[in-house]
Order: structure tokens, then C-alpha cells, then sequence
């Protein structure tokens, strides 16, 4: 009996063992395999990132409830779980504010949630069952953690300025600002600094009251005209350094008497000594930093443009708009000659455009949309070479606000967009007025790149619409191709 026991107590112990260590070694191998992605999203102000992250949220965190999430494979496929909000990573970090977004496009009457800022992060672990991958053997039940970072493309702007001295930085804004549309809003700050002695020494109180005045001219020439290139971006969007010296410089453009040599050499105390002194400052602690601190992390990134605002504006704000993006893409060229893999080394592998929005338009101009937006990229594609990076670009509405069908006029079947219209108050970023329900055709949108005729023949409406009445926090947001928004940038890690 003693020896029955003693055999049958080994053998158990044996077997618990055995589980044990097979737990063990699933669990850390599930652990070592649990996939993590830091997704970025940028895009110009106003260009639909906080909708876009709160509607990618929803998606998850809701998924099922109300809308289809058809062309994402973990969901169509049957192995997504669930996802979850949980507790960021850097806390240092402002908080996506997800829940005031959700209010916002919940409440009655429905809004658009508050412009943001600067950056922000929130993180999703999204459970799913490996069909797939090696993980299948190991756990029926993998995590996929989600960091979505929101920052402003305005920062992105910045990323030239690093090659360039304060001379040359000086030169080519002053260029810009002597342009039209800049040039009758500049007009009196480029002649206060003629009157001004560049090599008297300078008070901090001159400089920051100048540069308040820049960076006033630089919110008319974004919100008011519609331009894109905004340099440097932090004037408008200065996150944690509002208020901070680092901020009060601005372009100061060669004159007779001011030479190459006066630039680099001109006493510190002087003005343009001053000047200079802080523009190397911001490109080391504010330009630098932001990509060493935060862009080297991101694994995928995802750049909105909103195109038909723009477009809506006529040629300068577009050129501008084509300009600014070509800026932008330079820190995806990773090319060995690209300005990027000469200062840092990225490790995004994939990068998706979107134009926002489309829900603006009639769904058959959602093809000639994608076709601009590769127009805009590629014509930059002789100076960028992706190496290792997949790309791709999507028409998207990440809040779906119209809803399409045909309407009869003069007996034909036009396509029309049916919605709310929002009134924005002139030069104001957020205050919103309701209009009344309106059906319209808001206009072709061009495949190619406008040309000079092109504009006096063609007049666009492309209006702003309020958020659809009636949205639920528990249900999925309406939307045009979050899906294979998804798809593209989250599939791959959830086999
Ligand atoms: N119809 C429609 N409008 C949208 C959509 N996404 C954004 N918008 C409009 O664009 C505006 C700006 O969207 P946001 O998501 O706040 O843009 P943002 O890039 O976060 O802007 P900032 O925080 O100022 O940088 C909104 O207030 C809406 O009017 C969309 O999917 N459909
Ligand atoms: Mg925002």
C-alpha cells in the first residue's frame, strides 16, 4: 500500500511538474511574443487627428457594435477578442483625452471635439487568438498593445531647419513672406525691423515683443488664409513651451551692412546675436529633441491631410499645402542621401496617407481624392527612397458626418451628400455655429495636381459638417474606411 502511494505521489508530482514547466514556458513565450506596435498619428492643425485616433479607438474597443469592420482580418476572421483602454507608458506624457472627445461627438447637439495642442499618448491592449503565428501553439489568447501617439505635423515642419544656419533660415522666410498671400499681412513687421539696428545690443523684452508680432502673423497665415508651411511649427503649436524664451526669435532678413560674417559673428548681446543664439537653441533642445525623444519610438505612422480645405481656399493655399508636404516627407526619406538617416535612424516600417474628410464628398470622388494625395507624395519621390517601408494612402471619413445618394436634377441622377452644415466664426479655430440640414454636390474633385487654368474654371464647396445626431458612447462611430485603416497598419500582428 506504502509503495502504490508512494509510485502514484511520484508520478503526480511528476505530472504537476511537467504542467508546470509547460505553463511556464508558454507563458513566457507568450510573453516573449506578445506583439507591441507604437502607432503614430500626424497631420497638419485641423487635419482630423483627434477624430481619427478617437474614432480607431471606438473601432476596437467597440468592435461589433454598430458598424462592420469588414476588411480587417482579425475581426472578419473571427479571431479578435477584445481591446481595452489601459494605463500609458511615458507619464510625462499628456493623455489622449479620448472620454472628452466621446462626450463631445455624443452630446446633444453633437461637436467636434476641442483642437488640441501638442502631443498625447493613450495605449489599447487588444486581446486576440493566434491562428497563425507560432503563438497558436502556446496560448489561445495573445495581446497586442497599442501605444497611438497624436502630435502635431506642424513639428515636422521643423526638420529642415536642422541643415540650415540662422542666415539661411532668415533668408528663405523672408523670401516666403515678401510672396503673396504672405506679403500684404508682413508688410509692417518686415518695415519695424528695418528701422531696427541689428548689431545694437537688444533688450528681451524687444525680442519677445517682435516675436509675439511673427507669431501673430503666423496664426493669420494659418487660420485665416489657409497656408500649410508654418516655420517654426512650436509658434503655433507650442505644447509645454508656451511662454518659454526659447520661443521669441524670429527671421531677421539681410540687409546692406549685414553679411554672411555678421550673422555667425555678431556679438551674443546684439540683436542679431541674440536671435541667433536662440534659433540654435531651438533647433538643438526643441527640433532635435522631439525626434530623438519621440519619432526614433514610432514603428508605423500615419499622415492625415485634409486636402479639400485647401482646395476650397484656391491656388496659394494649395501651392502652400504642396509645399508643406514635401517638407514633411523628408523625415521619411531614409535614402542615404535623405537629410533623416544623415542625423538619425528611424525604424518605421510602414506609413500610411490619408485624406480626411471624404465624407465631404460624393463617394465617386473619393478615387480622384487618393489620386491627388499620391500626387502630392510622389511628386517628391525622386528625393525619397523608402527603404524597407510600405506605403500606402486611403480616402477616409474617420467620423462618417453625411450620408451619400442620388438626387434628380433636369431629369439625370446626380450623386449628393446629405448633412448638417457647421458654420465656422471667420479667423476662429473652434467656435462652431449650426446651420440647417443641407443636400448638396459639392464639387469634382481633381485628380492631378491643379494646374494655373485649372482654378479660374473651377470653383469648389466643400462645407464642414456637424457630427451625425444620435451617436453612442457604447456603439461603433460611423465611418468610411477605418477598416482597412486597420487592415494596414494591425493585421500583421494579429495572426
Ligand atoms: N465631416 C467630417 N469632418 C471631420 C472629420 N474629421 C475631422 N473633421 C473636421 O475637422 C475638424 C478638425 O478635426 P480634429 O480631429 O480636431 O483635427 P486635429 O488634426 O486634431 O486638429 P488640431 O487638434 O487643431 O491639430 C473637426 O472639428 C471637424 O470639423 C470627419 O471624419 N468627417
Ligand atoms: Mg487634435
Amino acid at each position: 500500500m506504502a509503495l502504490i502511494s508512494k509510485s502514484f505521489f511520484q508520478k503526480r508530482g511528476l505530472d504537476k511538474l511537467k504542467n508546470d514547466l509547460k505553463g511556464k514556458a508558454n507563458e513566457l513565450l507568450s510573453r516573449t511574443m506578445d506583439q507591441h506596435v507604437t502607432l503614430a498619428v500626424t497631420g497638419l492643425s485641423r487635419s482630423g487627428k483627434t477624430a481619427f485616433i478617437t474614432s480607431l479607438v471606438n473601432q476596437l474597443i467597440n468592435e461589433g457594435n454598430g458598424t462592420k469592420l469588414s476588411f480587417f482580418d482579425p475581426v472578419h476572421n473571427g479571431n479578435f477578442i477584445a481591446a481595452k483602454r489601459v494605463p500609458q507608458k511615458h507619464f510625462h506624457v499628456p493623455r489622449f483625452d479620448y472620454d472628452a472627445a466621446m462626450s463631445a461627438l455624443t452630446a446633444e447637439p453633437a461637436i467636434w471635439p476641442e483642437p488640441t495642442h501638442g502631443i498625447s499618448e493613450l495605449r489599447l491592449a487588444i486581446r486576440y487568438q493566434p491562428k497563425n503565428s507560432i503563438l497558436k501553439y502556446a496560448t489561445d489568447m495573445a495581446t497586442l498593445t497599442l501605444d497611438i501617439t497624436d502630435y502635431p505635423g506642424e513639428w515636422l515642419l521643423d526638420l529642415p531647419m536642422l541643415k540650415q544656419t540662422y542666415q539661411e533660415w532668415s533668408q528663405q522666410t523672408h523670401d516666403l513672406m515678401n510672396c503673396a498671400p504672405r506679403a500684404q499681412h508682413s508688410e509692417s513687421f518686415l518695415d519695424k525691423l528695418a528701422t531696427i539696428d541689428p548689431f545694437a545690443s537688444a533688450s528681451e523684452e524687444l525680442l519677445a515683443e517682435l516675436a509675439q508680432e511673427y507669431t501673430a502673423l503666423l496664426h493669420t497665415f494659418r487660420y485665416e488664409l489657409g497656408l500649410s508651411v508654418i516655420q517654426p511649427g512650436r509658434f503655433i503649436l507650442p505644447g509645454e513651451l508656451a511662454g518659454a524664451p526659447i520661443l521669441e526669435f524670429f527671421p531677421f532678413p539681410a540687409i546692406e551692412n549685414l553679411d554672411a560674417n555678421d550673422y555667425q559673428n555678431a556679438p551674443d548681446d546684439s540683436l542679431v546675436g541674440m536671435l541667433r543664439a536662440r534659433y540654435l537653441e531651438y533647433k538643438e533642445q526643441v527640433v532635435r529633441k522631439f525626434y530623438q525623444q519621440h519619432f526614433l519610438r514610432f514603428d508605423r505612422q500615419i499622415v492625415l491631410a485634409d486636402c479639400l480645405t485647401p482646395l476650397n481656399k484656391g491656388k496659394e493655399s494649395f501651392a502652400d499645402l504642396e509645399l508643406a508636404m514635401s517638407m514633411i516627407l523628408q523625415s521619411y526619406s531614409y535614402g542615404k542621401s535623405g537629410l533623416f538617416s544623415r542625423l538619425f535612424s528611424p525604424k518605421i516600417d510602414k506609413l500610411l496617407f490619408c485624406a480626411t474628410k471624404a465624407d465631404h464628398v460624393t463617394p465617386e470622388q473619393h478615387a480622384p481624392m487618393v489620386a491627388l494625395l499620391n500626387q502630392l507624395i510622389h511628386q517628391n519621390k525622386q528625393h525619397l527612397h523608402y527603404e524597407a517601408v510600405q506605403i500606402k494612402t486611403l480616402a477616409i471619413a474617420s467620423v462618417k458626418s453625411t450620408n451619400s445618394g442620388v438626387s434628380k436634377y433636369k431629369g439625370a441622377d446626380v450623386p449628393v451628400i446629405q448633412g448638417q452644415r457647421l458654420v465656422q466664426a471667420k479667423g476662429k479655430e473652434s467656435t462652431e455655429v449650426f446651420g440647417q440640414k443641407i443636400t448638396l454636390f459639392p464639387g469634382a474633385v481633381p485628380s492631378q495636381l491643379p494646374k494655373d487654368d485649372y482654378w479660374q474654371s473651377n470653383s469648389f464647396d466643400f462645407i464642414a459638417f456637424a457630427p451625425l445626431p444620435g451617436l453612442n458612447k457604447q456603439q461603433c462611430l460611423p465611418h468610411v474606411r477605418m477598416d482597412q485603416v486597420l487592415q494596414f497598419l494591425l493585421a500583421d500582428k494579429m495572426i
